[in-house]
């Protein structure tokens, strides 16, 4: 569906009418952070960065948006679950259209989600991981937690992302079949956002499919670079190079003032 709304309220935005920002913080999680299973490398240095954004353009930021990494505790994504697997390979996962994971090439023998589908909708290639970011655990290396030394306050909204057992969540807006999305562009509608800045982790993960769907439903998309982190080098450049083409801007939070 072509995203009229918000392409008319960006329009709007354009002439400096009605603009509308919106600050996500995607997964900044104990999981990703020192300790944690999947720690992504200066995590915890954009915390106080995130905390500064928040602080000094109060005034500017109409929402602000925690994700949360919200996996079983079986969850597909993860290596061990499937036999003969590390981490960081990757199989083919195939999905019908009601994203139900079929049982097929590649998948651990005992995956318990399994189904046989007859009709198969969509492939999926997943990247392994370690077990990282499980639902209501609060510690230790697995703990799925919001970090405590981020500023949060009433009104802030919280997305739960992957929570699906049989199929892995990068984007904060869509599963990563596109087949169920999340509460998040309901949520930047009904509060007529316009722009949206993205902060978090991992930038060559779920930051990076989070601001392409940001911009193909139609935001003005921001990337704040001081304010983001990422997994691997080279998948860090790649995703900043396809941002950059793919017309999102890539910003210093010294310069956000200029952006709002
Ligand atoms: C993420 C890998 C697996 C992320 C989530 O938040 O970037 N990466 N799950
Ligand atoms: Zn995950």
């Amino acid at each position: 569906m072509i995203p009229y709304f918000v392409f008319i309220l960006s329009a709007l935005c354009l002439l400096e009418v009605n603009c509308k920002n919106a600050l996500l913080i995607i997964d900044v999680q104990d999981c990703f952070l020192k300790g944690g299973n999947l720690a992504v490398t200066g995590g915890n240095d954009i915390i106080p960065v995130i905390n500064r954004i928040r602080n000094d353009y109060k005034n500017s930021l109409d929402l602000v948006v925690f994700s949360q990494d919200w996996h079983c505790s079986d969850h597909v994504s993860f290596a061990s679950q499937h036999i003969g697997y590390q981490p960081y390979q990757t199989i083919n996962l195939t999905y019908n259209s009601q994203g139900e994971l079929c049982y097929g090439e590649a998948v651990g023998s005992e995956f318990a989600y399994a189904v046989n589908c007859s009709t198969v909708s969509t492939h999926v290639l997943q990247t392994l991981w370690p077990d990282h970011c499980i639902k209501n655990v609060s510690q230790g290396p697995t703990s799925s937690k919001l970090d405590p030394g981020l500023v949060r306050e009433d009104g802030d909204v919280i997305i739960y992302k992957g929570q699906k057992c049989g199929i892995d969540a990068y984007s904060a807006f869509y599963d990563n079949a596109k087949i169920t999305q999340t509460q998040l562009n309901s949520v930047l509608r009904d509060n007529e956002i316009t722009k949206v800045f993205i902060t978090g982790m991992a930038s060559d993960f779920c930051v990076y499919y989070t601001a392409l769907d940001a911009k193909s439903l139609g935001y003005e998309t921001f990337v704040v670079k001081d304010a983001v982190r990422g997994v691997a080098n080279e998948s860090i450049v790649a995703a900043a190079h396809d941002m950059t083409t793919k017309g999102i801007n890539l910003i210093l939070s010294t310069d956000l003032k200029e952006s709002l």
